[in-house]
């Protein structure tokens, strides 16, 4: 163990930051339209290692992130994807469910894959290696990825650009073509970039906080 290191700040300043922290989160949004516009690999390099800074079950850290700007890969996700997309809003996906994102006007077409100049392509990783082969448990598996892919969107969305939680359903795909082993399965996929010069957004509410918040 080793003493842990506080920086310490006043209450007006923690209240003005509690405050500009709610008004920049509000403006995030998640966009489909990207533009092709070039973002640096170095800035990409420090959102991830912003996102590995999660907390992890027992810190095993039970993620890959795979980061894509190669266009003949990004081309072969996206003809994956759509496959699997067309599919799923052709056969798969119910009434109720179709109904529910019309607001979003998505559909089986996902241009953002090859728009978008990165793709981060989180895994979770079910068991790690041990240096012998074995197999190195891992704990809370989903919850600390997810936590790590909630601190990457808002690191992206804090840093000025934009990104969208892409969900390719099934997504197995995504360990062919990244090649990734067997204990890695695919978590989501996080296109990230500039948006397109006119990105749009539906006008959907958000819960208020009488909606969310019970007092205790
Ligand atoms: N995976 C599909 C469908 C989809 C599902 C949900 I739930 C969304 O919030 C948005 C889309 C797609 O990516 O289009």
């Amino acid at each position: 163990m080793k003493k842990y290191h506080h920086s310490f700040q006043n209450l007006g300043q923690i209240a003005s930051k509690a405050t500009s922290l709610l008004e920049t989160s509000q403006k995030r949004r998640s966009v489909r339209d990207f533009s092709t516009e070039p973002v640096d690999q170095q800035i990409i390099e420090n959102l991830i290692l912003t996102a590995a800074t999660a907390p992890s079950g027992a810190n095993m850290q039970p993620w890959t992130f795979c980061a894509v700007s190669d266009p003949v890969i990004k081309q072969k996700i996206r003809e994956a994807a759509e496959k699997e997309e067309k599919e799923g809003y052709q056969n798969r996906m119910n009434e109720e469910w179709l109904k529910d994102l019309e607001p979003f006007e998505t559909n089986w077409q996902k241009p953002f894959l090859e728009d978008a100049p990165w793709l981060i392509i989180v895994f979770k990783q079910s068991y790690g290696q041990k240096s012998d082969g074995g197999k190195k448990q891992h704990y809370y598996v989903n919850e600390s990825v997810g936590i790590a892919c909630g601190l990457l969107i808002n690191a992206i969305h804090q840093c000025g650009l934009v990104t969208l939680t892409h969900t390719p359903s099934p997504m197995n795909f995504l360990s062919q073509v990244l090649n990734r082993p067997s204990n890695e399965k695919p978590f989501l996929l996080l296109p990230v970039g500039y948006p397109a010069e006119n990105a749009m957004v539906p006008e959907i509410p958000k819960k208020t906080k009488d909606e969310l918040i019970v007092w205790y």
